[in-house]
Parts: structure tokens; sequence; C-alpha cells
């Protein structure tokens, strides 16, 4: 197995909606033993602690929550990111799924010095493409990759070195997509996979379509994992429940193919609320989602060549 250096990165956003309690999540995953889980598959780990926003000053908007705010984090975390990828393997304990803006464009910085495309799994009930003028909510978590694939109204955030490819992009557990979003999803090749065809096909289907992509043209990959992808019988740490998610099987098989796979570059764990969970069970559910990403297993497999 490929030993990494894992770089945990805490990033306690919790600008990207009105419900608060996201700020707890790196310290839950810190609790649950994220790390030792790491170290004992065989990786070094590095605590790097928490990140802050940049220094901003709180505006009023008539629509966006917190806009300010989740700039400030948007700005520190791209930063944060980039370093982070020149010193090993980057997990980022969130924090809400605004957080994604920052990851992501760090992500996107550094393939581009490292002249690589980089590719993003989106693992989320909802497609969190919105942009600030199509969000009914207001709530900025639902934004992330509209900014990131360069949709109009995102000038208050940082501009982009490019706008990420929608080829390279698959959204997998869908089944809360608002209508604005539907209508501008629909005309774009970004690769969504609702819960209707995961029941149909099975998850590993449009999985391996979407590596087999990656791994062709040696992309970088950056997985975001929103605790909502799994059903909230079993994850119900988040604010917003949105019942026929992803299964604890199909969510560890996710993990296992992405481990198989080699391809995984950095990694986000979002919108864990720890005031929401009963007795830390979706901190640990995600840990050990997380260490099957990085090489837990039951049996040895023969390893799949993409
Ligand atoms: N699409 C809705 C709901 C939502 C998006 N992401 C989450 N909820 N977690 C919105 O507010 O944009
Ligand atoms: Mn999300
Ligand atoms: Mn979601």
């Amino acid at each position: 197995m490929i030993q990494q250096n894992c770089i945990l990165v805490g990033a306690p956003m919790d600008s990207g909606k009105r419900s608060r309690g996201c700020l707890m999540g790196p310290d839950a995953y810190r609790t649950a033993g994220l790390a030792t889980a790491l170290t004992d598959l065989g990786h070094s780990v590095t605590d790097s602690g928490n990140v802050a926003p940049a220094p901003f000053t709180p505006g009023q908007h008539p629509k966006l929550y917190a806009l300010e705010e989740t700039v400030a984090w948007t700005q520190a975390l791209a930063d944060a990111a980039e370093a982070a990828f020149h010193e090993g393997l980057p997990i980022f304990m969130g924090g809400d799924h605004a957080l994604a803006s920052g990851t992501v464009l760090g992500a996107m910085r550094y393939a581009q010095a490292q002249n690589r495309p980089l590719f993003v799994l989106w693992l989320d009930a909802h497609s969190d493409f919105h942009t600030p003028e199509s969000t009914d909510s207001g709530n900025l978590h639902g934004t992330p990759l509209g900014y990131v694939t360069g949709r109009e109204g995102f000038d208050a955030f940082p501009n982009l070195p490019y706008a990420l490819p929608h080829d390279n992009i698959a959204i997998i557990g869908l089944r809360s997509v608002d209508a604005a979003e539907r209508a501008a999803l629909q005309k774009t090749t970004i690769q969504r996979v609702d819960m209707r065809e995961i029941d149909e096909t099975g998850i590993a289907t449009p999985l391996n379509a979407f590596l087999e992509k990656v791994a062709a043209v040696n992309g970088m990959l950056h997985v975001s994992l929103d605790v909502d992808f799994l059903d909230p019988s079993v994850a119900p740490a988040v604010g917003t429940t949105v019942p026929g998610g992803a299964t604890v099987r199909e969510g560890h098989l996710v993990m296992e193919m992405l481990h198989d796979s080699g391809l995984i570059t950095s990694m986000d764990l979002v919108e864990l609320n720890p005031f929401l969970d009963e007795r830390g069970r979706t901190a640990r559910l995600m840990v050990d989602l997380t260490a099957s990403a990085f090489g837990r297993r039951v049996f040895d497999r023969p390893t799949r060549a993409y």
C-alpha cells in the first residue's frame, strides 16, 4: 500500500449557513481518532491545527448570509490548502461545505503549477451549484461548485486561475436539487448521479466511469464528502437531513474503490455538526469512511487497473 503523508487541516468554518455547530467539526474528528485511524494504516500524519479566516468586516446583504466572512475563509483556506499540498496529502476537517470554495481553489492553483488536470468528486445529497443570485436560502454552502466552475456573480470571491471544466466533476448521491440548479446543471457535462441511478446500477458503475477518466490523464482528484451524502438514519449529525441517502456499505464501497484507484490527492470532510450527533456516531462513521479511503479493508483484493 502506498504510504501517505496526511496533513490534517482544521477548517472550523460555520458561515456557509445559518444553523451553527459545524465549527466544532475539527475537534470532533480529533476526538473520534482520525489521526490514529490513519497512522494505524501505516501513514504518517501531521495535524497542522486550525485555519482562521482572513481579516474581514461584516456587512449587510439583502439576501446572502455572512458573505464577507465566507469570502475571508475562502481566501485563507485556499492559501492553507496550497501550502498543505507541498507537505503531503491534505485532509480538510470541516466546517460547512462553503469551505470547499477555498480548498478546491487551493487545489486548482497547485494542480496548475504541477501541470496536471484537477478532478473533483462531490459526494452529496445536494449539488451546491447555486450562484449568489440563484440561491433562495442565501446560504453560501449551496454555491461552491458554482464558484469553482466559474459561474457568474462571485465577484466578491478571489479570482479563479481558470474555470474547473464540467467534464472534470462528478456529483454522486443527489436527491435534493433546487429548480435553478437543475436547469443550470442540465446544460453542463457534469456527471450527475442521483439516488435512482445508484439504485438501478449500483454505486460502483458510475464511480468507475469517473475514475477511469481521472486515471486516463494522470489527474489529481479532490474528494469532497458531505455528511448528508449518507442516510440520516446512520449519519444524523447534519443540519440538512435528506432521507434516502447512501448506506454505510455504499459509503465504504466508494471509499474502498477510491483507495484502490490510488487517485485521491486531497479530501474534504464537511457539514458534520457535532451539536446534533448521537454519542459521536456520525463523527466515528466519517472517521471509519476516511480510513477506508486510505486503505482499511477486510481482505486484500487484487489491485484494479484503471
Ligand atoms: N440547495 C439548498 C439546500 C442545501 C444545499 N446544501 C445544503 N443544503 N446542505 C440551498 O440552500 O442552496
Ligand atoms: Mn454540500
Ligand atoms: Mn449536502
